[in-house]
């Protein structure tokens, strides 16, 4: 029986993209349910009851929740094609650092700098920089994070890329002039992954987006 394979996401979701990027890595077929995070459907609050967030990936009627663990869940099911964690355990170790460090610290931050003001705004847009910098130093002079080939870092940090123009609009930077490395790799990723483009939102259409966002949250 062929396997069943559905995504709840939203098209802005840098988490959401993580999951699509892997599943047209491996060529899953799948249908996407993209859901309304201001009225969740009743399937979103029964399959991830704990969270109620997106992406959750459905598999033949279960559901697997968190982002990176569906990641690695999608490699392990569909592990023939487009390996993403590396073979050797202390390399996997290392991958999972990273992608752990860019959940706790990239959004949360980049969040901070977005809602302050003053000087903690100047401290949040210091440690997004910093951030960013660590995550390049990270990349070194590989071509992909994976190593020679695109991995699970990559999968999991290239959908944040979308928003570096958002980053860039909020922080009054430019992330070429700052990371050019980072923005190197970014280049790469769309240039030579298809899985990439074509998962990723126009950079400006985020932007608008988040601006409206802002104007709802904050009654302007
Ligand atoms: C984060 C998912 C998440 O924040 C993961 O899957 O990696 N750690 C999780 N999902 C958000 C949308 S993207 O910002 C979400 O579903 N929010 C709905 C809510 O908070 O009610």
């Amino acid at each position: 029986m062929a396997d069943e394979v559905v995504l709840l996401d939203t098209w802005v979701s840098m988490f959401g993209m993580r999951a699509r990027i892997a599943l047209a890595e491996k060529g899953v077929k799948y249908e996407y349910k993209e859901e309304n995070l201001r009225d969740k459907s009743s399937l979103l609050l029964q399959m991830n009851p704990v969270h109620k967030k997106i992406p959750v990936l459905i598999h033949n009627g279960k559901p697997v929740c968190e982002s990176a663990i569906i990641v690695q869940y999608i490699d392990e099911v569909w592990k023939d094609k487009a390996p993403l964690l590396p073979s050797d355990p202390y390399e996997r170790a290392q991958a999972r650092f990273w992608v752990n460090f860019i959940d706790e610290k990239v959004y949360e931050t980049w969040r901070r700098m977005w809602l302050s003001k003053g000087e903690e705004y100047e401290a949040a847009k210091k440690e997004v920089l910093d951030i960013m910098k660590l995550l390049e130093g990270a990349l070194g002079d590989k071509p992909f994070y994976g190593g020679d080939t695109f991995g699970f870092v990559d999968v999991c940090w290239i959908p944040f890329s979308c928003w570096f123009y958002t980053f860039e609009a909020y922080g009054h930077f430019k992330m070429e002039a700052e990371c050019p490395t980072l923005i190197g790799w970014v280049k790469r990723c769309l240039e030579t992954k298809d899985s990439v483009s074509k998962t990723l939102p126009d950079e400006k259409k985020v932007y608008e987006y988040i601006v409206a966002l802002e104007k709802v949250m904050t009654g302007a």
